[in-house]
């Protein structure tokens, strides 16, 4: 992977500019950077490895050298995207989704950000924003997607188990810049379709866990529990709890409810 192959395999995509590093800290600060500096809507910024590459909530993220895919895209939206930015996650989530499909795979979104094969998590997700004032001038979308074996981190620095397209596929993984196209294809298409149901339909058919019984981490002491009944409109989760009440949830980290 270097910037002349990477620029020849994306020609035939309608994106922005591509800035390639063979080691970075975070491609998301470097296209933060760019974005407040004026880079152009779908710049892409990649690397073959990142040394301090970001999770949510300042988790670390783990890109290997020569084994994943690490990549932050510039969006500037369009006035008419602006009332829909809550569902950029789930845009970015399909995408990967897709791409996973399109090799026979069966992906699940764990809501809100990380793409399961397998149960496993494969990809992650983070969405930063650039602010000019109170509007936002660009959202930069981080995606970490591990491709060869060789990017999943060891056992015992995770708290939730990690695949490969190549564990998951049980042979050979396309090349990294292949599944990079595929997933950017996704992406360009759903973007046009951001503010219609279909997206957040699409989304939702493919939420892991659907119908059980699950309990959400969302930043009180307690974790709240019930059963998960799908997607609202503007992306949030809805679970329904042991009072048979609808619970809407905008932030979390969601897990199966361990049996009692
Ligand atoms: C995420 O956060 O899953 C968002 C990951 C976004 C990474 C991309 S790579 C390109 C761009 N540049 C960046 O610096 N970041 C973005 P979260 O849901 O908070 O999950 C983080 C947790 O995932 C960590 O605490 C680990 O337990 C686990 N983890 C770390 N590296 C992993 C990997 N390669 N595969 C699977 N799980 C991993």
């Amino acid at each position: 992977m270097n910037q002349n192959s990477l620029q020849k395999k994306l020609s035939k995509l309608n994106i922005g500019n591509l800035r390639y590093f063979d080691s970075i800290g975070s491609t998301n600060d470097e296209a933060l950077a760019w974005a407040a500096t004026g880079a152009r809507d779908l710049s892409i910024v990649i690397a073959d490895e990142q040394t301090q590459g970001r999770g949510r909530l300042d988790r670390k993220w783990f890109t290997p050298k020569g084994s994943g895919l690490a990549f932050s895209l510039i969006l500037r939206p369009h006035a008419n995207l602006r009332p829909h930015l809550s569902r950029t996650v789930g845009l970015a989530a399909l995408s990967i989704a897709e791409s996973c499909s399109g090799l026979g795979l069966a992906p699940r979104i764990k809501w809100p950000n990380d793409i399961l094969l397998n149960g496993k998590k494969t990809a992650g997700i983070l969405i930063e924003t650039v602010w000019s004032g109170d509007d936002v001038d660009s959202l930069v979308i981080g995606m970490g997607i591990n491709v060869h074996k060789a990017s999943v981190p060891p056992a015992e620095v995770l708290q939730f188990p990690a695949t490969s397209l190549e564990d998951a596929l049980g042979k050979e993984a396309p090349a990294r810049e292949d599944v990079l196209f595929s997933v950017l294809d996704a992406f360009i298409h759903w973007r046009e379709r951001m503010a219609t149901d279909a997206l957040i339909h699409a989304w939702e058919e493919i939420i892991a866990f659907r119908g059980e019984q699950v309990q959400v981490q969302a930043g009180g002491e307690e974790n709240i529990t019930g059963e998960l009944l799908g997607l609202e409109s503007d992306g949030s989760l809805r679970l329904r709890d042991a009072h048979d009440k609808s619970v809407i949830i905008r932030f979390g980290d969601v897990s199966l409810r361990p049996s009692a």
